[in-house]
């Protein structure tokens, strides 16, 4: 089917009106007859000419007189018709001009509900990809750390039916203790299964595991904070760690959450330090849909969070995440730097950061506990995000960060893409970790 478009629109044609077409009539037929008359009045003029008989030219005369009046009242009246005929068809050029418009507009509409439908439809496979990837679950980051961590030799240990004897302890602590979740945590479980072999309540090696994961799972049972959410708005969180921990990357991932929750929220590029570490927040603050505000290389951190909440404020932003520059734990003065952004920040906006979440890289194992007590003495921690749980097997060290620092994970990164990132939640890292 042919769809007008706007060329059509153009030389949009309406039929004459009723009216039209019959002042139209009225000229053509009042011109006829002006042309007879006209005729006539010739004939007669032409016999008076011709006639010798004077009576008879009089007559003739006459009536050639009379003819031309007649005459003359049908110009006059083929002159009002044609008034009226053009009028009438101004009338109808008007309603054409006003067609022509209608279907400019008409399909004007038509183009912008076809785009309409592509930009949904656009979102809609957008959706359905990022459903589609969803991310890995916990226990899917977990895989690493069941198959070949800790937990692999201790399922070696309880699946031996063997009574449990000091021997069974020895080497259950010989496999905590390497185990990542920290050496006080090791020592601690150990104690608790020897406590009960003294009491003759460890019969053989699965109540030693039912054991373990009742520890465990009280270990990790800390109340988790919310997160995201809670201050201001703007809610303002401070993300700090060591180089390379995943900064950057948790912090795409955290905004795709957010933005995907409707929110407004904005990135400050406050590692000024490293070249390119801004246009790496770019590249995540674009794919979140996030807003970006940066300083430049080498300048001054705290100035360009202090921008970015001033923006957030002043446009009514939900949320502001600033990433800093990655820092030696070890190193006094960059954790002093680190104490004075979060000093800018609270002048800011009196009370910020309400969160400043420290990100650990859980491939460095038992370091990541030093790394999170220093943290924690400089700036004050309120919540861990974990990363890289997908690669290693060390994902017991969340159970030693849980017990050594009482400090909540709150956060898992178990990927690389941006829903890589899982809310930890402790009941399903027990089941994940022991089912
Ligand atoms: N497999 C995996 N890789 C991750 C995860 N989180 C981060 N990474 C990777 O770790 C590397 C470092 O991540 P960044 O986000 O740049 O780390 P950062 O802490 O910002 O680093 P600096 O800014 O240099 O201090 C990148 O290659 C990330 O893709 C995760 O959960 N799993
Ligand atoms: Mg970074």
């Amino acid at each position: 089917m042919k769809t007008p478009n706007a060329l059509d629109a153009l030389t949009a044609q309406v039929p004459p009106s009723e009216k039209e077409a019959a002042r139209l009539r009225e000229v053509d037929e009042a011109h006829a007859r002006a042309q007879e008359l006209a005729r006539q009045r010739e004939e007669a003029a032409r016999a008076a000419r011709t006639t010798t008989d004077s009576g008879e030219r009089a007559r003739l005369e006459e009536q050639a007189r009379v003819l031309k009046e007649r005459e003359e009242e049908e110009k006059r009246a083929e002159y009002r018709a044609k008034k009226a005929a053009d009028e009438e068809a101004r009338e109808r050029r008007k309603r054409e001009q006003a067609e022509a418009q209608r279907l400019v507009e008409d399909e004007r509409a038509r183009e912008a509900a076809v785009v309409e439908e592509a930009r949904r439809a656009e979102e809609a496979a957008a959706r359905a990809k990022v459903d589609a990837e969803a991310g890995r679950t916990l226990a899917q980051g977990l895989d690493k750390t069941r198959s070949q961590g800790f937990m692999a030799r201790l399922n070696g240990l309880f699946g031996q039916q063997r009574q449990v004897d000091e021997s069974v302890l020895v080497e259950l602590e010989e496999i905590l203790f390497t185990a990542d979740i920290g050496v006080r945590t090791a020592s601690e479980l150990v104690e608790v299964a020897r406590e009960k072999l003294k009491r003759s309540e460890l019969s053989d090696s699965h109540r030693i595991k039912d054991l373990i994961r009742t520890e465990v799972a009280r270990i990790v049972d800390l109340p988790v904070p919310r997160s995201l959410e809670g201050g201001g708005p703007p809610h303002v969180v401070m993300v700090v760690g060591v180089n390379g921990a995943g900064k950057t990357t948790t912090i795409g991932k955290l905004a795709a959450k957010l933005t995907g929750e409707g929110k407004k929220v904005i990135l400050a590029a406050g590692d000024t330090f490293r070249a390119a570490a801004t246009e790496q927040l770019d590249v995540w603050a674009e794919r979140a849909k996030a807003q970006l505000v940066k300083g430049t290389e080498g300048g001054d951190p705290g100035s360009v969070i202090f921008d970015a909440i001033k923006k957030a404020q002043a446009e009514g932003a939900d949320v502001v995440i600033a990433d800093t520059a990655g820092r030696l734990h070890t190193k006094a003065p960059l954790m002093e730097e680190l104490k004075k952004v979060k000093r800018v920040m609270d002048k800011a906006m009196p009370g910020t950061p309400h969160e400043v979440l420290l990100v650990l890289d859980s491939t460095n194992g038992q370091n990541a506990i030093q790394q999170a007590k220093q943290f924690h003495e400089a700036v004050g921690i309120t919540a861990i995000a974990l990363t890289k749980l997908d690669g290693t097997a060390k994902g017991g060290v969340i159970i030693g960060i849980c017990d050594e620092l009482k400090l909540p994970v709150v956060w898992v990164g178990v990927g690389e893409k941006i829903a890589d990132l899982r809310r930890f939640e402790p009941r399903e890292f027990v089941q994940a970790l022991f089912d």
